[in-house]
C-alpha cells in the first residue's frame, strides 16, 4: 500500500441532544475527517474523534488538524507500506501524545488494507462476532425524573447497557434512584469522568449499595497509582477509559490493580495496533474490554464496530445507532441497532458502509490536501 493523497475535512454535525459531562458539555460534534486515497485507485474514509475542547484529552480537532497536517500524514504519505500493522510505530517514533491524531490515520491505512485485501475490516482486523451488543451513554440530565426516564426508554428499546454520567451533585442520590425505578435486574454503570479525588471517597464507597456493572473513570485522567488506592475500597469494579493510553497503562493498572475492566477506544490509544495489543494482553489476563465511543459519525462507529467484534470484547459496547446521535447521519446504511445488537458489516470489503458525499460537502467548513 501507498498512500499518495489524504484530504482532510472538517464537518460540523448537530446533536439531536445536547451531550453533558462532569467536564463539559457538547451541542454539535465539529468532526474531522480524512479520504486517504492509495497509489492502486483505491480510497478509504476515516474519522478523528477529537473533541473541540480539551475536556477529555489534550487534543482537539485543531491539534490534530495541525498533527496531522505537519507530523502524521508526511511519515505516510509516498511511502509503501506492506501492512497496516507496520503503521502505528512508524507514527509513534519521536512525536509525543496526539494520539487521536495518529489513530486517524492508522485506522484508514487499517481500512485501506482490508479494502486492498477484499476483506470486511473487522475480519480483516481478527473479529469474530457477526453483531455488537451495544449500551447507551446518558449524559448528565436536568433532573433524576428525567434521568430515570431516558434510562427507561433505553431498556424498552433494548439497549443491553445503560450508563449515566455522574459527578459531584449528580451521583449517589440520582443513581439510587435510577435502580429503585428500574429494579436490581437493570444493567447500570456510572461515568464519572475525573470528576473526583481520594477525599470522595466515601461518596464512592456509597455507590457500592446500586449493583453497578463498574464505575468509569473516577479520578483524575492521568492517575493510575490513585484509582489503585480506590479499587481496593470499592467491591464495584472500576473501569478505567481516560488513564488507558497505550498498552504500557493497561499493563500498569493490571500490575497495580487499579482497576478491573477497560475501555477501549482506538482513537485513545493512537489507533488500531495499540488497540489489539490491548485487547489482547487484557484477554490473556481475564480482563473484559469494551468500546468507548467519542460521539462519532457513521464513518468513526464503523471503525468502533470492527474493533469490538474482538473476542474480549465481551461487555456491551458505546456503539449507538446513528438516529442516537444525528437527526441524519453521513453514510449509508446507516447505523441501526435489533434487539440491543449493532450487526457487523460483512457483506464487503473494508468499513462496510458508503459514504454519502454530497452531505459531506455541504456540511464542510474547510479542508485541505495532503501530498508527499
Ligand atoms: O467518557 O466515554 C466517555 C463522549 C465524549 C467524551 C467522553 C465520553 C463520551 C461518551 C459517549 O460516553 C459515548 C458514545 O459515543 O455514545
Ligand atoms: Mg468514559
Amino acid at each position: 500500500m501507498r498512500v499518495d493523497r489524504i484530504v482532510l475535512r472538517e464537518v460540523g454535525l448537530a446533536l439531536k441532544e445536547p451531550f453533558r459531562i462532569s467536564s463539559g458539555e457538547m451541542f454539535q460534534r465539529r468532526i474531522m475527517l480524512l479520504e486517504l486515497h492509495d497509489a492502486s485507485g483505491a480510497s478509504v474514509w476515516s474519522e478523528c474523534v477529537a473533541s473541540e475542547a480539551p475536556n477529555y484529552s489534550s487534543e482537539t480537532i485543531d491539534t490534530a488538524w495541525i498533527a496531522v497536517t505537519q507530523y502524521v500524514a508526511p511519515r505516510v504519505l509516498g511511502k509503501t507500506f506492506a501492512h497496516p500493522g507496520e503503521i502505528h510505530a512508524v507514527l509513534d517514533r519521536d512525536v509525543r501524545g496526539h494520539n487521536m491524531a495518529k489513530a486517524s490515520v492508522e485506522m484508514g491505512m487499517w481500512a485501506l488494507g482490508a479494502t486492498l485485501a477484499g476483506e470486511p475490516l473487522a475480519r480483516f482486523i481478527g473479529g469474530t462476532r457477526k453483531e455488537i451488543a451495544t449500551g447507551i451513554s446518558l449524559g448528565i440530565q436536568a433532573s433524576p425524573a428525567v434521568l430515570i426516564e431516558k434510562a427507561r426508554a433505553a431498556l424498552d428499546a433494548g439497549y443491553r447497557k445503560v450508563k449515566i454520567k455522574i459527578g459531584p451533585g449528580h451521583d449517589v442520590e440520582w443513581i439510587r434512584a435510577v435502580r429503585e425505578a428500574l429494579g436490581p435486574g437493570a444493567h447500570l454503570m456510572a461515568d464519572a469522568n475525573n470528576a473526583y479525588t481520594l477525599d470522595d471517597i466515601d461518596r464512592l464507597v456509597a455507590l457500592d449499595d446500586f449493583g453497578l456493572m463498574m464505575i468509569e473513570q473516577p479520578l483524575a485522567h492521568d492517575d493510575i497509582v490513585r484509582h489503585a488506592t480506590l479499587q481496593k475500597r470499592l467491591k464495584t469494579p472500576i473501569c478505567l477509559d481516560e488513564s488507558i493510553t497505550g498498552l504500557d497503562q493497561a499493563q500498569d493498572m493490571v500490575a497495580l490493580g487499579s482497576g478491573r475492566i477497560i475501555n477501549i477506544k482506538a482513537g485513545r490509544v493512537g489507533g488500531f495496533t495499540p488497540s489489539i495489543a490491548i485487547h489482547d494482553f487484557c484477554q490473556q489476563h481475564s480482563v473484559p474490554v469494551w468500546c468507548g465511543g467519542m460521539l462519532e459519525s457513521g464513518i468513526g462507529r464503523a471503525y468502533n464496530v470492527a474493533i469490538a467484534s474482538l473476542p474480549n470484547f465481551t461487555l456491551p459496547g458505546d456503539v449507538s445507532p446513528s438516529a442516537r446521535y444525528w437527526a441524519r447521519d453521513i453514510v449509508s446504511p446507516e447505523w441501526t441497532m435489533d434487539r440491543g445488537m449493532v450487526k457487523v458489516p460483512l457483506d464487503r470489503p473494508g468499513i462496510g458502509v458508503e459514504i454519502d458525499i454530497d452531505r459531506i460537502a455541504a456540511i464542510t467548513v474547510r479542508s485541505v490536501e495532503l501530498k508527499p
